[in-house]
């Protein structure tokens, strides 16, 4: 996968060459560029930002410098990337998106400052290739590049051949497909005393029956407690008549029965 930065902070990216997306550079899955959106300035005072037509607090990202940097990283006619431009009235970054992203070869990420791009960059954009604004969530961030950071880890581990165990992402809160949706059970290691507290009888036991049944007891009494929006999204055929006893007996105890 490719993937290029515009950005008037591109030393936000630092951190890619470290850990995961590092790995996968090295590993030859992935190829990051960063660009200063600075660069495709014009004016001597490298220009970026006007105040915003109609009034208001703030000012707004000119649409120029964006234009050029989007026809220089993409020219008309060529191979075309998927534009993510990240802002807070986007569309809701999920792992669903995450899972599509990661099975494109071409991603540009458009980071902004200030009270965001000119509209038309978007408009503009989407002619020739496929846009999506997006939102890391219900927050406000003076930016797009920590967004994009978020984005593309959550893209990088999903790469084919990026993760040793495949197995070990399917396991995973908001994990999709059969046996998704449900957040984790808790975890443990050693050693089994600690501050007075033991780990779970059942995780000693050896059982591996037992072991799994308590942990989708833990994961759906979890979920329940904590997104309860997750319970109402699964899938029916998913759930044995143990699962629905366990949610039952949840729900009988929150209500003090
Ligand atoms: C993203 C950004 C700003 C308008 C602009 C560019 N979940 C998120 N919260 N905030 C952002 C985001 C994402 N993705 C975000 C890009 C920009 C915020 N700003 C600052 C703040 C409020 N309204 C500029």
């Amino acid at each position: 996968m490719r993937i290029d930065l515009v950005s008037i902070f591109p030393d936000y990216f630092g951190p890619l060459d470290l850990s995961l997306a590092g790995k996968a550079r090295a590993a030859g899955l992935l190829e990051v560029t960063t660009h200063d959106l600075r660069s495709w300035t014009r004016d001597r005072h490298h220009t970026v930002d006007d105040t915003p037509y109609g009034g208001g607090a703030g000012m707004v990202m000119k649409p120029e410098p964006w234009g050029a940097a989007l026809d220089a990283l993409a020219p008309p006619g060529a191979d075309q990337p998927r534009l993510l431009v990240m802002t807070p009235s986007g569309r809701r970054f999920d792992q669903r998106l995450a899972e599509e992203l990661a099975a494109e070869p071409w991603l540009v990420f458009a980071c902004g400052r200030y009270e965001g791009i000119d509209q038309r960059v978007v408009d503009d954009a989407a002619q020739r290739m496929r846009v999506d604004e997006v939102s890391i969530g219900d927050y406000v961030l003076n930016g797009g590049e920590v967004a994009a950071l978020v984005v593309i880890e959550a893209v990088v581990r999903l790469l084919p051949g990026f993760m040793g165990n495949p197995e070990s992402l399917r396991e995973e809160s908001h994990a999709t497909g059969a046996g998704g949706g449900l957040l984790e059970y808790p975890v443990y290691t050693k050693p089994p005393q600690w501050r007075g507290r033991s780990v779970p009888d059942v995780l000693l036991s050896g059982h591996h029956g037992n072991v799994a049944r308590w942990r989708r007891d833990q994961a759906i009494r979890r979920t329940a407690q904590r997104r309860p929006d997750l319970i109402a999204g699964q899938d029916p055929g998913d759930w044995d008549r143990h699962d629905q006893q366990v949610l039952e007996a949840w729900r009988a105890e929150e209500a003090g029965d």
